[in-house]
């Protein structure tokens, strides 16, 4: 039985998604303690309990509410929820990282339609996924499913076509098969239980939820510091990227001059600097920002 007075987040144990989980914690703050192989592990200085499992477990965790909070796959996620006829968890914020794309691979070279599905057997790990792709076409195939070693299923015969996660699409070409059409984008994202959490606890539970959007939004954001003179600081402003109204001070002793300060939302790449300067901007300064709360 778990206890009820702390908060409980299912993580992936040991995958491609448990680095930047746990990296996640800790930038929300949490000094966790636990070796890596431990099945749970304990936030010293946040009611919180961390479960490691397998990713496919992370949906039905939290389902049931034995973790109030979970971080995982998209497609996993909707997998599981295309299972039921009602929600069962939500999804609160995205993170990020882990992203990929479900998608249909044919043989390499093939002139592909979607038409060409029909009639044809697909082997595939996210059956719901790929059944609802297809019904919205209003194609019918048969679906094989498969756990694991998808690529492999067109060169054993077992399916001409295949429905399987990509990123960079290295495992496909290898396997002398092309993504032709996506069925599904996805990317990590935290997800908290629809079952009734106490009130105490739901709380702590957005208290988290607040220092984890902070966290996100801190991973891209820089300040911005630059000088500029009257005439240009129009132009400055709309080329700032993703900067609401900007701080803008009139230096000592320069008139018509005046130092801009603004929090950019948005990656800040030496293409704006470029264009910033210009623009008429000068002593351009991009820092990191360590800590920010929306
Ligand atoms: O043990 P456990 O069940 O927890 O882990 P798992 O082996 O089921 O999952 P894991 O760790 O491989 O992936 C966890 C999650 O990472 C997935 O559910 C996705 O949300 C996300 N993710 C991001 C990916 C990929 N990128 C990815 N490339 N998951 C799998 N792949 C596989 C894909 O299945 C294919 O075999 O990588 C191969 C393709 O990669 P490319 O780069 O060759 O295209
Ligand atoms: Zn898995």
């Amino acid at each position: 039985m778990t206890d009820r007075s702390r908060l409980h987040i299912a993580i992936q144990k040991s995958g491609r998604l448990s680095d930047q989980s746990r990296d996640l914690l800790k930038g929300a703050g949490l000094r966790v303690q636990g070796a890596k192989n431990a099945l749970t592990a304990r936030a010293e200085n946040f009611p919180l309990d961390l479960m490691f499992v397998r990713d496919d477990d992370i949906p039905t965790f939290v389902a049931d509410g034995v973790c109030e909070l979970g971080i995982c796959g998209q497609n996993v996620l909707e997998e599981y929820a295309l299972g039921f006829a009602s929600p069962r968890f939500e999804t609160v914020a995205s993170l990020g990282f882990g992203r990929c794309s479900l998608k249909i691979a044919a043989p390499e070279g093939m002139a592909y339609e979607t038409a060409m599905l029909a009639g044809q057997r697909i082997a595939t790990s996210y059956p719901r996924l790929t059944q609802r792709f297809l019904a919205e076409r209003g194609i019918e195939a048969e679906i094989v499913t498969m756990k694991g070693a998808v690529e492999l299923a067109p060169r054993l015969g077992i399916a001409k076509f295949v429905c399987d996660l990509v990123s960079t699409g290295a495992t496909l070409e290898a396997n002398g098969l092309a993504a032709v059409e996506t069925v599904f984008a996805s990317e990590a994202v935290l997800v908290r239980t629809l079952k009734p959490v106490a009130p105490a606890l739901a709380e702590r539970a957005t208290a988290l939820m607040t220092r984890i959007n902070g966290v996100i939004a801190t991973a891209e954001s820089k300040y911005i510091v630059l000088n500029a003179t009257e005439e240009s600081l129009a132009e400055i402003a709309r080329i700032l990227p993703g900067a609401e109204a900007p701080t803008v001070i009139p230096l000592a002793g320069r008139p018509g001059h005046y130092a801009v300060q603004a929090v950019c939302q948005e990656s800040v790449f030496w293409e704006t600097l470029e264009k910033l300067k210009a623009a008429g901007a000068s002593a351009i300064l991009v820092m990191p920002i360590e800590k920010m709360m929306l």
